[in-house]
């Protein structure tokens, strides 16, 4: 096994789900290092990233104590539990704690694969056609999971008065697919959430390193 790096090391990719794991390290004021790798096939970076997270996919985190955690929502546990204070997931007995399971597993579970199956959707189905139904479908209904977040939504956070990891999801999916004027247009509640959760000022600059 590789020795451990010194401080926990993030492979990811500009504009990518690692952003989110940075918005948290960056809020809790936890040290991070990040690598900069292409998932793509025939990436140079490819087999890096496979040797770390087999499923080819970013932000994979390799830990000072010899783990790898994959999955972005491990990863906010995985600070939640050095830094607590950031209140990135309410603590038990906290009204809105059911509530941040809830959407935030909806988010990693229902909305996330929706880009695995949209993004490079030639991957899964045999030719052009079917490649283009299957990004159409999966954005239609990546729309619908947003309009059902976007009713359940509260203000000024997505959980209310309680900001949590909700909102750094929030913040960077608002830049993905469907864009930035969808959300002003159906779903307002939740790039107030995004928008509020970027103007943080450990965050921000982190946000125009990736969205900039
Ligand atoms: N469930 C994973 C999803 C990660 C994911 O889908 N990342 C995208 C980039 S934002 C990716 O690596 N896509 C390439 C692929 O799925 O092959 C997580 O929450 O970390």
């Amino acid at each position: 096994m590789p020795t451990p790096p010194a401080r926990p090391l993030l492979l990811g990719s500009k504009g990518c789900g690692n952003a989110i794991v940075e918005f948290a390290f960056a809020l809790a004021g936890l040290p991070l290092d990040c690598e900069e790798v292409d998932y793509s096939p025939g990436s140079p970076t490819r087999e890096r990233l496979v040797s770390v997270n087999p499923l080819g996919q970013v932000p994979a985190l390799v830990l000072p104590e010899g783990q790898v955690l994959t999955e972005s929502l491990a990863m906010l546990h995985y600070v939640d539990d050095r830094a607590p204070q950031a209140g990135l997931v309410p603590p038990p007995g906290h009204a809105a704690r059911e509530a941040f399971h809830r959407w935030a597993v909806f988010l990693v579970a229902a909305v996330y694969p929706t880009f695995t199956y949209g993004d490079d959707s030639l991957k899964w189905v045999p030719d052009e056609t079917g490649a283009k139904q299957l990004r159409e479908s999966t954005n239609r209904h990546r729309e619908a999971l947003y309009r059902q977040m976007e009713a359940a939504a509260s203000s000024p956070w997505f959980l209310g008065d309680a900001f949590s990891a909700i909102d750094f999801y929030l913040l960077a999916m608002t830049h993905w697919r469907p864009g930035r004027k969808w959300f002003e247009a159906n779903a307002p509640r939740l790039l107030a959430a995004a928008d509020r959760a970027g103007a943080l000022a450990p965050v921000a600059p982190v946000v125009a390193r990736h969205f900039g």
